[in-house]
């Protein structure tokens, strides 16, 4: 992060800080775009060394309302930032803009969108002076971005796709505390290049041109119980198995759309097959990736050295990130806006 430089002054703004997390057990489609409601339930794990930051101040006159890094951000993406101001706000309420900054790679499949709609969630609320439950937080970010519903907590972290057309029972809740189980999820980034198809848009044409997609909404609820009985029983090869059926089983679906969607670069597959490599040698590993090319590899602490060494040696591997299990949202100036 560039410290925190911001066009807004610092009695008139907020500042709340966020991370990115990983689903062990995917979000994929919606049963309401309009809402951002899941077509199924999610679970994963908040990352401590991937973070966002996000000012939200007054909107200027001219000029953007959304700055990452500094640079404004126009397009869809700038769009999209100003209409969820916009519902934050509310119908009579102020224009809201935002500055954010992130630590990591954004737009490149590394769940940038759920650390930074997370960190503008609650840094509107605050300056807003607006006072809510952790669960509702979580339901008013997921409608910035279905993902950030997911960092409003630390550890290890379920989003239920809810019932109610309204989507008042479709928010986040914690399943573990970061501190009550130490993992480590090492990031083999592949390409810092913004992604070919956003998540939005592929999980769209998937749900609407893939043969594989209604098996991948009857298998999730069988995924979800697996997990959340795996993570219960402190069973980390549980977890990652399940994880990575999980992720394929994803996966599979872009590959059956129609045209399909491939988010994998050879290295990506590389990378999966060297961690299949360090299973067959004996230390628990196992892979999951995103919308993106990035290999995301889940494994006690102990091992994080050694699986970060074999992922640097893949060929196409650039870098390799290291995280813990991380916090939740955390206020950074202004008052803390939930109870
Ligand atoms: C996830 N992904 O569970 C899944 C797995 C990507 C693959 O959540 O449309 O940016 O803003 O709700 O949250 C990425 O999608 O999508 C995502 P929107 P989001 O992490």
């Amino acid at each position: 992060m560039s410290g925190g430089v911001t066009p807004f002054d610092a009695d008139e703004s907020a500042i709340a800080v966020a991370h990115a997390n990983v689903a062990l057990v995917k979000y994929w489609g919606k049963r309401d775009e309009r809402l951002n409601l899941p077509a199924v339930g999610s679970i994963s794990l908040t990352l401590d060394g991937l973070r966002a930051s996000a000012t939200v101040g007054p909107r200027p006159d001219s000029g953007a309302c959304f700055l990452q890094d500094g640079r404004p951000v126009d397009g869809v993406a700038g769009r999209r930032m100003a209409g969820f101001l916009d519902l934050l706000a509310g119908g009579d309420g102020p224009k809201l803009a935002t500055s954010v900054e992130a630590n990591f790679p954004v737009g490149a499949g590394l769940a940038s969108s759920a650390a930074i709609f997370c960190a503008v969630t609650a840094a509107a609320l605050s300056l807003l002076g607006r006072h809510v439950s952790l669960a509702h937080l979580s339901a008013l970010a997921r409608q910035g971005s279905g993902s950030a519903s997911r960092s409003v907590y630390g550890g290890l972290v379920e989003w239920h796709r809810g019932v109610a057309d309204d989507g008042s029972d479709s928010y986040a809740t914690q399943i573990l505390r970061h501190d009550e189980w130490p993992l480590a999820l090492l990031v083999a980034i592949t390409s810092e290049d913004m992604k070919k198809h956003p998540s939005r848009d592929a999980m769209r044409h998937v749900a609407a041109t893939s043969p594989l997609y209604a098996g991948w909404l009857e298998a999730q609820d069988d995924d979800l119980r697996a997990m959340r009985a795996a993570i219960a029983a402190r069973d980390l090869a549980e977890v990652g198995r399940i994880a990575e059926e999980n992720c394929l089983r994803m996966h599979a679906t872009g590959l059956a759309a129609r045209p399909p969607v491939l988010f994998w670069t050879p290295a990506t597959v590389a990378a999966m097959d060297a961690v299949r490599a360090l299973r067959d040698d004996g230390v628990g590993a196992w892979f999951t990736i995103d919308a993106g090319p990035q290999v995301k590899v889940l494994c006690h602490p102990d091992d994080a050295e050694a699986v970060a060494r074999c992922l640097r040696s893949v060929p196409g591997v650039l870098r390799v990130l290291r995280s813990g299990s991380g916090p939740g949202i955390a206020m950074q100036r202004g008052s803390v806006p939930w109870t």
